[in-house]
């Protein structure tokens, strides 16, 4: 049987001559364990390809913010599928969909003072779900807010499009219960609240950044995300030197990046071990074959999934740290005028977001801020 309950529906239609405005609804369906958001109706202008970098500077696959939304049930997250369709229910492409992140504004990311990024999804990503065994720990009324940059270069405008994001979840009552299984991402240049781009020079260049383990537990598998020229992400053992994953980049013949690989340490076995109180670092290695500086051209970074020990030793949001103010307000203002944060598209929060046409989608949005999606601009 098909039991859907209707949580929640959207605000009310936009002003005379606009599209209607986005709305979101969530519908859980207990029966299949998944719970199914949809958001539209979205219109989607053509919009030239994105070859150059620079492109995205003029805001051209900014992050939208749509309306939040609360978890509705305590149960594991495990996994999602992704499609865009029209209004009578077609199929429209999925790149139309250049990122989408998910934050939970109800817990922290492990390495940093901003609100968990659960899950991300891009044009190179395909949809993720892991086993019944493990999953992301997951509340009655957790806050959730999803951010969506599109792309439209299908070649004709789009309009009334939708985006159907269906949610996987393991009920409370699953014997033996899931493994708690966390989000973690790892920047090589992240600023909280700021952005996380870098020049790549020419030739062979690295960034890294080294950090602290808050929690102990296994890391259970990475992927990577790098720009055009991008090589690899590795993550190091800061104290020993000694190499511990690598996701590696594949390239077309001028360097551009095709795709970044990932790696799994066995979602049921031991994964790879990192330690509380314990330096690590990560590390984005670059390979420019031209002779010109990508200015702000290049990010890197692995998100994968980690397992802690304790999920009880977690850290707690701190309201008052200022990292994590400023990562609030530009999740608020992203997709806004009012976004200080550097341009190039980033993640967004705030109120329903509304998509209307190449002035809206420029106009100083965008900003690079904690990417904590598998994806985003840039590609
Ligand atoms: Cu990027």
């Amino acid at each position: 049987m098909f039991a859907s309950v209707l949580l929640a529906v959207g605000l009310a239609s936009g002003a005379q001559g606009l599209p209607p405005e986005p709305t979101v609804t969530i519908a859980l369906d207990s029966s299949r364990k998944e719970v199914v958001i949809t958001a539209g109706p979205f219109d989607l202008p053509n919009m030239p390809p994105m070859e150059d970098p620079a492109m995205m500077d003029f805001g051209m696959a900014h992050d939208i913010p749509i309306q939040q939304f609360d978890w509705p049930m305590d149960s594991w997250f495990r996994g999602f599928h992704l499609a865009m369709v029209d209004g009578h229910g077609r199929p429209v492409p999925r790149r139309v969909l250049h990122h989408m992140i998910m934050v939970n504004f109800s817990r922290r990311m492990l390495l940093y003072e901003g609100p968990e990024r659960v899950m991300g999804a891009g044009t190179e990503t395909d949809d993720v779900v892991v086993p019944k065994s493990i999953g992301v720990p997951m509340k009655a009324g957790m806050r959730l807010g999803m951010y969506v940059a599109w792309h439209n270069s299908t070649g004709k405008d789009l309009h009334d499009v939708y985006m159907k994001l269906t949610m996987l979840w393991t009920p409370k009552n699953l014997n033996p219960q899931p493994v708690n299984a966390m989000p973690i991402y790892m920047d090589v240049n992240l600023t909280v609240g700021g952005h996380n781009t870098f020049d790549v020079p020419p030739g062979r260049s690295e960034k890294a950044h080294e950090f602290t383990m808050p929690v102990s537990g296994r890391l259970l598998g990475v992927g990577g995300h790098l720009h055009d020229y991008g090589v690899a992400v590795r993550l190091e053992d800061a104290e020993t030197g000694k190499v511990l994953a690598a996701v590696k980049a594949t390239r077309d013949s001028a360097g551009k990046l095709v795709k970044v690989g990932r790696k799994l340490f066995g979602v049921a076995g031991a994964g790879l071990k990192l330690k509380a109180n314990h330096r690590y670092r990560v590390v984005g290695e670059y390979d420019n074959p031209t002779n010109v500086t990508e200015k702000r051209g290049a990010m890197a970074h692995m998100s994968g999934i980690f397992a802690p020990d304790d999920m009880t030793k977690w850290p707690a949001i701190d309201p008052h740290n200022p990292d994590y103010l400023r990562d609030l307000v530009s999740l608020q203002v992203r997709g806004t005028d009012e976004d200080p944060a550097e341009p190039h598209g980033g993640q967004d929060m705030g109120g329903a977001g509304r998509v209307q046409g190449p002035h809206d989608m420029q106009g100083g949005n965008g900003g690079e801020t904690a990417q904590a999606g598998e994806d985003h601009s840039g590609h």
